[in-house]
């Protein structure tokens, strides 16, 4: 499987999280939560990012300057791929669990959002397939829109602000069955009433997946009115090429669906 590393830059840490790395990183380093994702040309649309709260997340360090925060599997992996100073070795100064970065703010690459979006929680992250780190794109995905109609829904449980998750859907892509806001479209047409509804929400996945990558076409961006077959090599390659993404690909065997 070949994803796309987005590093999403911290810009401000939450509390519990900033205490645990106090001391641990050099103050003019920058820290990148790196999600991964098989939908680059998604990225105008990120509203937020998902980390899984039970989830273990070491800070790694890449180099003097620049550390990353991922699970210490996909950190393994990258020890391989060229991404750290020395082949195999991925030295951690940190562990962090999910919940004490719940309320980091982040800068995500091409974000209409500039200002920054937050780390929130989503019960679904698995920790054995990409970094543990999900970039949040509701218009173009399922499960991204059922999380955070329900963290929405129910800010106070879930202790996070309610205007960290209520930001407005961005149209990104149209596609001719669904309009442009493709996940909020299917999760209402398969009844879909929350993240836990796993088995309608790969249907809807695999349903989104198709039509946005044969049908659709980009509404914004630099590649706006291409076909997105045509866009999202186009939108990687900006991004690996500015240093806000890497590549990034899972072993065979390695990854696990959600569906089993
Ligand atoms: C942004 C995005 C925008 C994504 C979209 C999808 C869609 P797959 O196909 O099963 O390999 N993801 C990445 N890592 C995890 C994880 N550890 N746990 C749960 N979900 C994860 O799934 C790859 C996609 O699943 C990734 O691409 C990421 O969400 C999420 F518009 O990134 B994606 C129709 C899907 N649309």
């Amino acid at each position: 499987q070949e994803y796309t590393g987005i590093k999403l830059k911290v810009l401000e840490f939450a509390e519990e999280a900033k205490a645990a790395v106090e001391g641990k990183i050099p103050a003019d380093a920058n820290v990148y939560m790196v999600a991964a994702t098989l939908r680059p040309e998604t990225m105008y649309g990120q509203t937020c990012c998902f980390v899984g709260p039970r989830i273990q997340y070491g800070v790694f360090r890449v180099s003097e300057k620049e550390y990353f925060i991922i699970t210490e599997r996909a950190a393994r992996n990258m020890a391989f791929q060229g991404v750290f100073e020395n082949r195999g070795e991925y030295p951690s100064v940190a562990t962090l669990n999910g919940q004490s970065l719940i309320g980091t703010k982040v800068h995500a690459p091409l974000s209409v959002y500039t200002e920054g979006i937050r780390v929130l929680p989503m019960e679904t992250v698995l920790a054995t397939k990409g970094t543990g780190v999900v970039t949040s794109v509701p218009s173009d995905s399922p499960d991204d829109y059922a999380t955070v109609t329900e963290l929405a829904k129910k800010a106070d449980y879930y202790k996070i602000k309610k205007e960290w998750v209520d930001l407005p859907i961005v149209p990104i892509i149209r596609t001719p069955s669904y309009g442009d806001k493709t996940a909020e479209f299917l999760v209402k047409q398969l009844k879909i009433n929350s993240p836990k509804d796993t088995k309608q929400l790969a249907e809807a996945k695999e349903l989104a997946y198709k039509e946005g990558f044969y049908l659709g076409t980009m509404i914004i961006g630099d590649f706006k009115d291409e076909e997105v077959q045509a866009a999202k090599p186009k939108v990687r390659g900006q991004l690996i090429k500015k240093g806000e993404a890497i590549a990034y690909s899972e072993p065979e065997g390695q990854v696990m669906s959600r569906s089993g």
